[in-house]
């Protein structure tokens, strides 16, 4: 086709597929009503992009997943671990794959049988199950399973679009390699077994899904292979190349088979292009956003091959500059071989991003028209597709319209703010620098008294339906000010109270008024938006609605000082203020793109810097900066990593060096592979750290003291993502392990995250344990 995009939100303008799958989970609909109401968003996609002008062939995918990409491979391959054998054939007609109830159990656990882990997709903010394979995990598939799928896997979409009257539905899978790579060894697995070892296996699957396919009479299929344009996986690249040239050369030799595009998002190809070039798939699919434009010599070795290049962004939301991708376009098509077929796509799949900018009708207009969503992307595509097919006077009004607005955001007076400008240019290394460790410690325990191994929570407290509904009252304005204050002041002095009960060391406001660590800044600081519809998938059911950082950033109040005061007002023990860092703001926001990110991520830090000044003069000696996505942004390749790490640490540095060396500065990071970034961490140079620790029982505190972090770490002992209770024993053992590894004066207890998603119950009982712990250590030490 002229023109395509990799894939399209499937969550629904509203939500409707979160709706539909709860609703199944709680046992409220059926899996029939489960199955229509996610036909119903199929329909309505296929209807949208045909209505939004995406025509031609092949040009509109079928990329639906009822909780992500990666599950749907596993469940169609009934490619599980052990303990959910069970779960097998129960797609029914001898096939192995896995049926709806069995693909939901995979992703959420179900007793005491864990759900699989979960995982970032790429560098992206959608995550995915990580698949657990050993030498024999099964990899199978029976051709002719489409016509029977009950987790409406890529043939049934076939079939289903083809029924519906679309000419040429694309169905989209993720490739073998990436897929391969994307997994674990299962628990069982011989020691130094790789999953990528499993390849050939996988491959005689995906050669009966193809013909399964082809059979439902799809004419292309998309492999996206978006490990290819990393370098940091655990695989030598050599063997990658070689696993990717093998399963390219394998598919292609498969008879009966739809023609093969195989993508690269998130970055660039590299020396996969040529390997790619010189096997018989069909069209390669270039991310233009993220990757950069191949040399000559790169394109003649794909040999003709279609190329679909991908010119609008996947990841964000801004406009597409259409000169420049018209320009890049064009250059594109200069060096690739005569003839050779140039399709216009997206960087990436559209699942990143929202729906549609149109609906957003409390966005400040001009801000708005700077926007574009999923389906704004798809007329870009198609507008850019016209430019090239014709001439520029074929698409002049919507440059000319472009330009203008581009020329228009550059001199918006909230885009360049003169004073914000100033304060970075005027930043030393110097900020960023509290006196060494050595000498803020004895004034820290001076201050705050604390026992050894010191207790404390990560900061949030279970979300009650009485604080959501006073939050929601309060927005749509049915609860004055005064109203919705009282009622979050009586929520944390009840906090407050409960944590004295239980006997914690270092108390929190437990953040009743935020409804997300991040949006709850973007709210209050200068430079941002949020949107009403603006949900994206971040993984299974659940969303987030990332705001739009799109001006100068910065504090004109401060943000959290009058609820850490109050709440330090009801009691003598040490209260933590609570502020969210500057990479993480970014992570999970829609970032701009017209400066570069160390300098955005500086804004922040002095924004927070200002925060931290005004919690230590209201009387807050302890502050906690969270930074959980620190690790998530880390770049694909090695060597754009140290450039990332020098300026996310420098932010958090800037945020935090102004604090006096008696208050305490702690941070807190989540989502394991804390050795990837330990050095990062150390760098922070924050008095204390907590870390997910509990579920891998703190494997990874000896290779931590070894390296020789030297300051103080509060590895969790509660596992919160599951309502368990752990008991006194449990917890003990693990600060016990915690202890042997690091030092008693170096160890700190609390959970693992934040209790927002926990109900009082299970917080209650669970933190008393932990006190309880931390005590019976305690006394044992002394003896
Ligand atoms: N905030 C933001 N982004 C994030 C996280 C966050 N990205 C990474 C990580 N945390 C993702 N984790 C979650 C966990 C829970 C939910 C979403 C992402 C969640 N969402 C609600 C839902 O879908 O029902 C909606 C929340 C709301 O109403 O605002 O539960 O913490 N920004
Ligand atoms: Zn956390």
């Amino acid at each position: 086709p002229a023109a395509t995009i990799l894939g399209y939100p499937r969550i629904g303008p509203d939500r409707e597929l979160k709706r539909a799958v709860e609703s199944y989970w709680k046992g409220a609909t059926s899996a029939d009503e489960l199955r229509a109401a996610a036909a119903g968003l199929r329909r309505a996609t296929r209807e949208r992009l045909r209505g939004l002008g995406l025509a031609g062939p092949a040009a509109v995918p079928a990329d639906f997943a009822y909780y992500d990409q990666v599950l749907q491979v596993t469940s169609a391959l009934g490619a599980v671990p052990p303990r959910f054998a069970h779960l097998r054939g129960g797609a029914g007609h001898g096939h192995p794959g896995l049926g709806l109830e069995g693909h939901f159990t995979v992703a959420r656990g179900q007793g005491d049988l864990a759900a699989q882990e979960m995982t970032k997709w790429m560098d992206s903010n959608y995550h995915y199950l990580v698949p657990e394979i050993d030498e024999s995990t099964p990899l199978d598939y029976v051709p002719g399973f489409g016509a029977i799928d009950p987790t409406d896997g890529p043939a049934a979409q076939v079939l289903e679009a083809l029924a519906a009257g679309e000419p040429d539905p694309r169905p989209v899978i993720v490739g073998p390699v990436t897929y391969l790579l994307a997994s674990k060894p299962a628990d069982g697995a011989a020691p130094g077994f790789r999953p990528i070892d499993r390849l050939d296996d996988l491959l005689g699957a995906y050669g009966h899904l193809l013909a399964d396919l082809w059979a439902a009479g799809a004419q292309w299929v998309q492999i996206d292979e978006p490990a290819l344009v990393a370098d940091t996986w655990a695989v030598p690249r050599e063997e990658i190349l070689a696993a990717v040239h093998r399963a390219c050369t394998w598919i292609a030799a498969i008879v009966e088979r739809p023609q093969v595009l195989v993508t690269g998002a998130y970055g660039s190809l590299g020396d996969a292009l040529p390997v790619l070039g010189a096997t018989g798939i069909e069209a390669v699919g270039l991310d233009l956003v993220a990757g950069a434009l191949p040399r000559a010599e790169e394109l003649a070795a794909l040999g003709g091959k279609s190329v679909v290049a991908g010119v609008v962004s996947g990841r964000n939301i801004w406009r597409t500059d259409l000169e420049a991708a018209l320009a890049a376009l064009e250059c594109l098509r200069n060096a690739l071989p005569a003839g050779t077929p140039l399709t216009v796509g997206t960087s990436t799949s559209l699942q990143h991003v929202p729906h549609d900018v149109e609906r957003e009708a409390s966005l400040d207009p001009v801000i708005r028209s700077w926007l574009a969503f999923a389906d704004q992307k798809v007329g870009e595509v198609l507008t850019l597709a016209r430019g090239l097919a014709g001439s520029r006077d074929a698409i002049a009004d919507e440059l000319a319209r472009d330009a203008s607005l581009r020329a228009q955001r550059a001199t918006h007076p909230g885009v360049r703010r003169a004073e914000v400008r100033d304060a970075v240019g005027a930043i030393t290394p110097a900020d960023r620098q509290r006196p060494p460790y050595a000498e803020r410690k004895p004034l820290q325990d001076a201050r705050l008294g604390l026992p050894l191994l010191p207790t404390t929570t990560i900061g949030s407290f279970p979300q009650t339906p009485q604080i959501r509904d006073a939050r929601a009252a309060h927005r749509r304005g049915e609860l004055d000010a005064a109203g919705y204050e009282a009622q979050m002041r009586a929520e944390i002095e009840r906090v407050v109270r409960l944590q004295e009960e239980i006997g914690l060391d270092v108390l929190v406001h437990g953040e009743a008024e935020r409804n997300d660590m991040v949006q709850y800044f973007a709210e209050l600081l200068d430079g941002f938006a949020t949107t009403e519809h603006g949900w994206v998938q971040s993984y299974g059911s659940r969303c987030t609605r990332p705001s739009i950082l799109w001006g100068d950033v910065a504090r004109s109040a401060p943000m959290t000082v009058a609820w850490s005061s109050y709440a330090q007002s009801l009691t003598d023990k040490p209260l933590k203020g609570m502020l969210t860092g500057p990479v993480t703001i970014m992570a999970w926001s829609f970032v701009r793109d017209d400066l570069p990110r160390a300098e955005v991520a500086d804004q922040l830090g002095l924004a927070l810097r200002a925060e931290v000044a005004d919690l230590e003069a209201a009387g807050i000696g302890v502050i906690q900066v969270d930074e959980p996505a620190i690790r998530e942004t880390l770049p694909l390749r090695r060597a754009d990593q140290p450039a990332y790490l020098e300026w996310s640490v420098g932010s958090f540095r800037l945020a935090t060096g102004g604090a006096v060396s008696a208050t305490q500065i702690h941070t807190h990071l989540c989502y394991s592979e804390f050795d990837v970034v330990i050095d990062a961490v150390d760098h922070l140079d924050a008095d204390v750290t907590s870390i997910e620790a509990s579920r891998s029982r703190m494997d990874i505190l000896p290779a931590v003291a070894a390296r020789g972090f030297t300051r103080q770490l509060g590895p969790g002992v509660w596992d919160i993502h599951s309502p368990r209770v752990p008991s006194t024993e449990e917890c003990a053992e693990l600060i016990g392990r915690a202890v042997d590894a690091l030092g008693a004066g170096s160890v700190w207890v609390n959970p693992d995250c934040g209790l927002k998603t926990r109900g009082y119950a299970e917080t209650t009982s669970s933190l008393g344990n932990l006190v309880a712990a931390a005590a019976r250590v305690r006394d044992g030490l002394e003896d």
